[in-house]
């Protein structure tokens, strides 16, 4: 006997004595547990002072008439297993006898056990009296089932269904004896009960005589069920014990109707502009979603069910808009509602429009916009803030006061949503020249300068030239004027040849008056090749101080130094000459000599001018250039 075959046969069985008042003492277990196919040993024990004079065992045959069948027989002569049963070939019989204990053993193995084995099997001693006893034990054959199979219904179970719908089906197979199985919801058991719970179980008897069960759980489904985990328990009995296997878990889908609607904007941390994009959600709070439909002031507005996308809002999609609900199977209604609000800003408007005052005058100017929500209104003039808020206020207007102006309307809480609008302001009244006549640098070339007259005043002045030979005062006609609009007045340029001395005259004017400028324009050095330097020194004295020769001023520096030398030298001889009384003492002569000196220069002109801004002749000596013009 192997260890294994002993477990089974001695855990758990109640062993009973079969003490029958026979002359042979027999006792045999009363039941002896096997799986399907492994290997039953079921021992005979007697009581006797010799060896038995004969062995011989039964099997009970299964139905009424309760007729035995010999499968064994032994004597000390003989040992027969009886042909043509179903256990030839498959039985031994191991026989012991201790004469210590006077007592003796017949072991009945069984291979291959089947399910058809389950059943009494007798052991009848007799001793050499010829007297007998005997006992008997039942077989009892096991087959642990397959895992459960669990199924759960995934279509959806609706709480209004009447009565309990079917949730799980389980399965096991191939077992034996009948397994139980048991419905789980939560780990807690379910026990079929008066219309919320049913339990359907049906057993298969298989063509081998194993055992295929299934059990279906109905139960009346209810909202909290969709959080409900179940499975189901398969309990089964083996050889000396029992034993059980759970299957996996499943949830099941329920449906219910949808009495409360839940809107939502796909942004609500964002507010709403014009020309936005805007998705309202509708939720219900049932399962499955029903079928939604929106309204927005009293008619029906088309959505993918429970998404309503709002194209490019403007201020007549604000408002409340609704969302209802019909549930396909309860016909239960339910709405909901939220309210939208898109915000605009319009147009800016500018009072007064008319924005031409008088110099000194005052200007009140107010700049709104129709907003949905609080704004905030800021004033600017080039890009300076001049004010923040609605009013601008210009007090004694100067032409410092013209120009363009530009207010700016932003919503507070969306500052994406802003306007500007560009004022122009203009101050008007009698003409102002700016900076007198200037003078530009001169054309080398032909001798020719720019001259430009600046002008402010509105109207916008015009501005006329006129030219006259500062000796003669004859007018010299005024070549190509160019004139240019500034935001507050005019530019005009023209371009004059200095030939001779001229005066220039800009005279600017429009209907409120006239101003006039001056100007005296020195003539030119002409430039010649042979004494450049010379030339250049002449130049540097006499033309306007706007001359570019930086050089200039190092070279006349140097020629005076040279002239200084020969006067020195000059002064030295003459001193020696009147030393030795060779010239006469008198002033004369110093004069003569210096009006030779001043014939030698190049000099054809000099400036002169009535203003204190004309050039004076020797400051470029001086090394100081500018002018005080400049
Ligand atoms: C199955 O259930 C029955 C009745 O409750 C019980 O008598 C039997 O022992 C159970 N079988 C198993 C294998 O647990
Ligand atoms: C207005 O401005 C002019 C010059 O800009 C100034 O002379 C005058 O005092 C100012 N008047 C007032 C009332 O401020
Ligand atoms: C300025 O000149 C334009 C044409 O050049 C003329 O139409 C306008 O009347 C002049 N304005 C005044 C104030 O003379
Ligand atoms: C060896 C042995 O025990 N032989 C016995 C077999 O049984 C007969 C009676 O049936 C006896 O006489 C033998 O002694």
């Amino acid at each position: 006997m192997t260890l294994r075959y002993i477990a089974p046969l001695v855990v758990g069985l109640v062993v009973l004595t079969c003490k029958t008042w026979a002359a042979v003492d027999v006792s045999m277990e009363d039941r002896v547990e096997v799986y399907l196919k492994n290997q039953a040993e079921i021992p005979c024990i007697y009581t006797l002072q010799e060896p038995a004079l004969m062995v011989v065992w039964f099997t009970k045959l299964p139905g009424k008439d309760q007729s035995r069948m010999r499968i064994y027989y032994y004597d000390n002569l003989t040992e027969i297993i009886e042909e043509g049963s179903e256990y030839t070939g498959r039985i031994t019989v191991s026989h012991s006898y201790d004469p210590k204990d006077v007592r003796g053993t017949a072991i009945l193995t069984i291979d291959k056990v089947e399910l058809s084995d389950q059943r009494e099997f007798i052991c009848m001693v007799h001793n050499v009296l010829k007297e007998s006893g005997e006992g008997h034990t039942r077989l009892q054959v096991f087959k642990s089932p397959s895992m459960p199979v669990i199924d759960g219904t995934y279509t959806g179970i609706s709480v209004n269904e009447e009565g309990p719908s079917k949730v799980a089906n389980c399965k096991v197979d191939d077992g034996y004896p009948r397994p139980n199985i048991t419905w789980y919801k939560n780990s807690f058991p379910l026990q079929s009960s008066d219309g919320e719970i049913k339990i359907l179980e049906s057993v298969t008897n298989k063509p081998n005589g194993l055992l295929a069960l299934e059990s279906q759980l109905f139960i009346t489904v209810k909202r909290e069920d969709e959080d409900a985990v179940f499975y189901c328990e398969v309990q089964y009995f083996v050889p000396g014990a029992s034993k059980m296997v759970e299957s996996k878990l499943i949830n099941i889908t329920v449906h219910y109707p949808t009495t409360k609607l839940t809107l939502s904007i796909n942004s609500p941390e964002r507010l709403i502009k014009e020309g936005d994009t805007v998705e309202i959600h509708c939720e219900g709070n049932g399962k499955p979603q029903p079928i939604f439909t929106f309204i927005h002031k009293g008619e029906y507005l088309s959505a993918e069910n429970e998404i309503l996308t709002l194209q490019n809002v403007n201020r007549l999609n604000s408002g409340t808009y609704e969302c209802q609900s019909l549930d396909s199977i309860s016909y239960t209604e339910a709405e909901g509602s939220i309210n939208i609000t898109v915000h605009y800003l319009d147009d800016i408007v500018v009072t007064p429009e008319e924005t031409v005052l008088d110099q000194g005058k005052d200007l009140t100017l107010t700049c709104n916009a129709l907003s949905s929500s609080p704004t905030n209104t800021t004033w600017y003039k080039d890009n300076v803030t001049l004010v923040e808020g609605h009013v601008l206020e210009l007090h004694n207007a100067s032409y410092n006061t013209s120009g363009m102006y530009r207010c700016e309307v932003m919503v507070r809480y969306l500052t994406e949503l802003r306007k500007q609008k560009f004022v122009q302001i203009n101050v008007q009244g009698k003409p102002e020249i700016t900076k007198g006549i200037e003078v530009g640098l001169m054309n080398k070339a032909d001798r020719s300068v720019m001259l430009t007259c600046s002008a402010q005043g509105y109207p916008l002045p015009n501005i006329s030239w006129s030219l006259f030979d500062q000796r003669t005062s004859i007018p010299v006609p005024v070549a190509k004027v160019e004139n240019q609009n500034t935001d507050t007045g005019v530019v005009s340029i023209i371009s004059v040849k200095a030939t001779s001395e001229l005066k220039a005259n800009c005279r600017a004017y429009n209907e409120f008056g006239e101003v006039d400028a001056s100007h005296i324009i020195k003539a030119f050095a002409r430039v010649t090749t042979t004494t450049q330097a010379t030339s250049t020194q002449a130049t540097g004295f006499t033309v306007t101080p706007k001359l570019p020769q930086k050089g200039g001023s190092g070279v006349a520096i140097a020629v005076i130094i040279i002239c200084l030398l020969l006067i020195a030298i000059l002064g030295s001889v003459l001193y020696f000459l009147y030393k030795k009384g060779k010239l006469p003492c008198g002033r004369s002569g110093k004069q003569d000599f210096t009006k030779e000196k001043a014939s030698k220069d190049d000099i054809v002109m000099e400036m002169k001018s009535g203003k204190s801004e004309e050039a004076v002749l020797l400051q470029g000596v001086n090394g100081d250039k500018k002018s005080p013009t400049e």
